[in-house]
């Protein structure tokens, strides 16, 4: 049997981002039927289908929706496309294929929660996605699916897109409403949640880009249908996005709860040379690594979380038995230090402090006790902090230590990376 796509049907298709082509193969077709549906109807079908959030945290889509207060007005949509957890790289593919697939996915959202105003918040390097963006929003309007009346309904209906500059912490959703607002870029404390207090101080729903764009399969389909798809409560097929060490690394539409092991061994052709598995982080930089026999795994949110790890936000990086996993956790390390807003103290000056130490660590010049402190860093920060960066932070040095700890306490008694790389002296 075929696997059932949803986002990927179309990639590759000559001219996919274009209305014509998006329309000939039956687009916004799910707006028209929804558009003659009750909004509650279309909230009861996202609440059966078990969708949960594509951009790392996997809360239930439908739920989240049903936060939103019902007698506050306006609401807005705003859709999180600052895609930047190193290791995630299919929101942009998305933009890029099948843009009106995500505008036909805004238009239900804003039709089932009441809301005329939508904001696309898309990372400032996407230049090109917000190029495409724009135009397929530009042909959305002059062909009446967007503005004063959606397809002649008497519904309004306008998106913006709105470019980041560049940070990180912006694609924490409260970061993102501050950066929205013209403000720089801070993390809020929560609650009040978003849904209840958001954009100008208004409920606002916050989707990731791939939730968003599957709405329109969930109103054609039924929500039954793509809760089929996956297991439990878990609906749907999610893309997969693996780098690293395997033959074909890329993006890949699977159901949500695919095995980890055949994603890697099968679809992605194996590791690079033939060479054995070490260790992955399956969704995303801040979820914690596992090692290679823990990965005959189901990715499903839950099981995941049953592992020790996460399901994030579906960035599965594959390190083969060549890799130095404290010289990996470096690099992990230094993107958390650099992108941490300073806001609050464990995280601004925590995050620097693991760098600093697995830096010397790495380059031989670690002491006796300095992966215990180095643990214990990481223990200080992890629910101390305003925003999950700081966790995001502390999670890869938990588990980084916890599995390889023998690793590092050889770069300590060797005084030098036993992966010669960097050795100690070699490059001092
Ligand atoms: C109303 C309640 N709303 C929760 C909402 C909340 C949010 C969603 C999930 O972090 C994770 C993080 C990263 N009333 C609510 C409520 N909500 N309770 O539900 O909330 P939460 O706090 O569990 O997560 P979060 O703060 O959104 C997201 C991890 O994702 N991550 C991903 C990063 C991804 C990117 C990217 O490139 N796409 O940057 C990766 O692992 O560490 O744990 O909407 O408002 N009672
Ligand atoms: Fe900023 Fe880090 Fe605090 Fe989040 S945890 S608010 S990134 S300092």
């Amino acid at each position: 049997m075929s696997e059932t796509l949803i986002l990927t049907r179309r990639w590759g298709t000559k001219d996919s981002a274009t209305l014509a082509s998006y329309k000939s193969a039956g687009g916004y077709g799910a707006l028209e039927k929804g558009l003659a549906l009750p909004p509650s109807a279309i909230v009861d079908e996202v609440k059966a289908s078990n969708l949960r959030g594509r951009g790392g945290a996997g809360f239930a889509t439908g739920l989240k929706w049903t936060f939103l207060p019902k007698d506050v007005r306006p609401r807005y949509l705003t859709v999180n496309a600052d895609e930047s957890e190193p290791g995630t790289f299919k929101d942009r593919y998305i933009i890029e294929h099948e843009p009106h697939m995500l505008i036909e996915g805004i238009a239900l959202t804003c039709w089932a929660n009441d809301i005329h105003t939508a904001y696309v918040y898309i990372r400032g390097e996407f230049a090109r996605q917000a190029r495409i963006l724009e135009a397929a929003l530009a042909e959305a309007y002059q062909a009446g699916i967007l503005g004063p009346k959606v397809l002649g309904k008497d519904f309004a209906l306008d998106i913006h897109v709105h470019r980041g500059a560049g940070a990180y912490i912006c694609g924490e959703e409260s970061a993102l409403l501050e950066s929205l607002e013209g403000k720089k870029g801070y993390p809020r404390l929560k609650p009040p949640f978003p849904a209840v207090v958001g954009l100008y101080g208004k409920p606002t729903i916050i989707n990731n880009v791939e939730t968003i764009a599957n709405i329109p399969w969930i109103v054609e389909h039924g929500g039954a249908a793509f809760a089929a798809l996956g297991v439990g409560k878990s609906g749907g097929t999610r893309l997969f996005c693996v780098s690293g060490h395997v033959n074909q690394p890329g993006v890949y539409e699977k159901p949500v709860h695919y095995n980890l092991k055949k994603l890697i061994m099968e679809d992605c052709g194996g590791i690079v040379g033939g060479r054995k598995v070490k260790a992955v982080i399956p969704g995303g930089s801040s979820s914690p690594v596992l090692t290679a026999d823990e990965i005959d795994v189901s990715c499903e949110f839950d099981a995941l979380k049953a592992a020790g790890t996460m399901a994030g936000s579906g960035g599965v990086i594959v390190m083969d038995d060549s890799t130095c996993m404290v010289r990996a956790l470096s690099r992990i390390s230094k993107f958390y230090a650099e992108e941490s807003c300073g806001q609050c103290t464990p995280c601004r000056e925590g995050t620097p402090w693991m760098e600093a130490l697995v830096h010397k660590i790495e380059h031989g010049h670690g002491q006796p006790g300095d992966v215990d402190k180095l643990a214990q860093m990481a223990n200080n920060i992890g629910g101390q902090t305003i925003c999950a960066l700081g966790d995001a932070a502390a999670m890869p040095v938990q588990s980084f230590v916890k599995k390889f700890r023998a690793e590092f306490e050889r770069h300590i008694t060797e005084r030098r990376c036993p992966f010669g790389d960097h050795a100690w002296g070699k490059t001092q």
